[in-house]
């Protein structure tokens, strides 16, 4: 899954795709370069973000999800508001992800129910502004793969078909380094959920700490952590997820198959 934000702000590439034109093209190119699926996003949930508001969303959003649904693209739309989701589903959306799982919108879960699409369900205590003031967990991996369950029940009562929903374990999100590392290192913890797992390492916090610089603790920047996001990639295709979510395509999805070559090239286990 490549990454376009359509946002002023987003943590790593903000600003860079803000023009609806240079944004499908680079929808294009994340596809040239081995993307499956291109989700398009335009609010920025970094830490501490503030909500745009529902207009802005729409208005950078729709055109960009139109023109590449047009060119065949598979488009999945990255918003909270039910009003968004159902209005990119409209212009060709075929996938809801949905940082809050259903929680920041009322409406959301009866939407996507509506649209018959998949839905995202990732893990999420609270919006971007308070979100790091939310992390603290005893057992982070029981105590997030629990709410990530009780949410799961929450869509389908609402009518969201359970074969269609997409856990996401919510990397950085209301979530310290420590607990991020413990949620990727947790495989079977997400498989007793039962649903198809997408992660999101990209670029983030806990990448940047990793490979701080040793002289100065400085995080690395964000536009430099890839290599080891498509590390973590590889990992998370190892252990059975079904996709990652990154900014720079070519390498990870030239890692994921490497590693999908090696895993069906293995002998059968008797
Ligand atoms: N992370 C971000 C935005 N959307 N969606 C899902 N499903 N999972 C994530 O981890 C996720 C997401 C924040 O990263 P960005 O600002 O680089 O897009």
């Amino acid at each position: 899954m490549g990454i376009l934000n359509v946002t002023p702000d987003s943590f790593s590439d903000g600003g860079d795709w803000l023009d609806p034109g240079r944004a499908v093209e680079h929808g294009l190119a994340l596809v040239a370069r081995g993307a499956d699926i291109v989700d398009v996003g335009g609010e920025s949930t970094r830490p501490g973000a503030r909500r745009v508001p529902v207009e802005e969303e729409l208005a950078r959003v729709l055109p960009v999800v139109r023109g590449l649904a047009r060119r065949g693209v598979l488009v999945s739309v990255d918003s909270m508001r039910a009003e968004v989701a159902e209005a990119a589903v409209d212009e060709g959306a075929r996938i809801v992800n949905d940082v809050s799982g259903g929680r920041a919108d009322d409406r959301m879960a009866k939407t996507v129910a509506r649209a018959g699409v998949p839905f995202v369900v990732m893990h999420w205590r609270g919006q971007s502004r308070e979100m790091d003031e939310l992390a603290g967990y005893g057992d982070v991996v029981a105590e997030v793969v629990a709410e990530v369950g009780r949410q799961l029940d929450a869509v389908v009562s609402a009518g969201v078909d359970p074969s269609r929903v997409i856990v996401d374990p919510g990397l950085g999100f209301a979530k310290g380094r420590r607990d991020d590392w413990a949620l990727l290192a947790a495989p079977d913890a997400w498989a007793a959920l039962g649903r198809p797992l997408l992660v999101g390492p990209s670029r983030k916090r806990f990448l940047g700490e990793l490979l701080a610089d040793p002289a100065t603790g400085e995080p690395r920047p964000a536009r430099e952590r890839d290599d080891a996001t498509t590390a973590v990639a590889v990992l998370a295709a190892a252990q059975g997820a079904w996709a990652v979510r990154v900014h720079e395509v070519r390498a990870t999805a030239d890692a994921v198959r490497v590693e999908a070559a090696l895993r069906s090239a293995r002998p059968a286990r008797a």
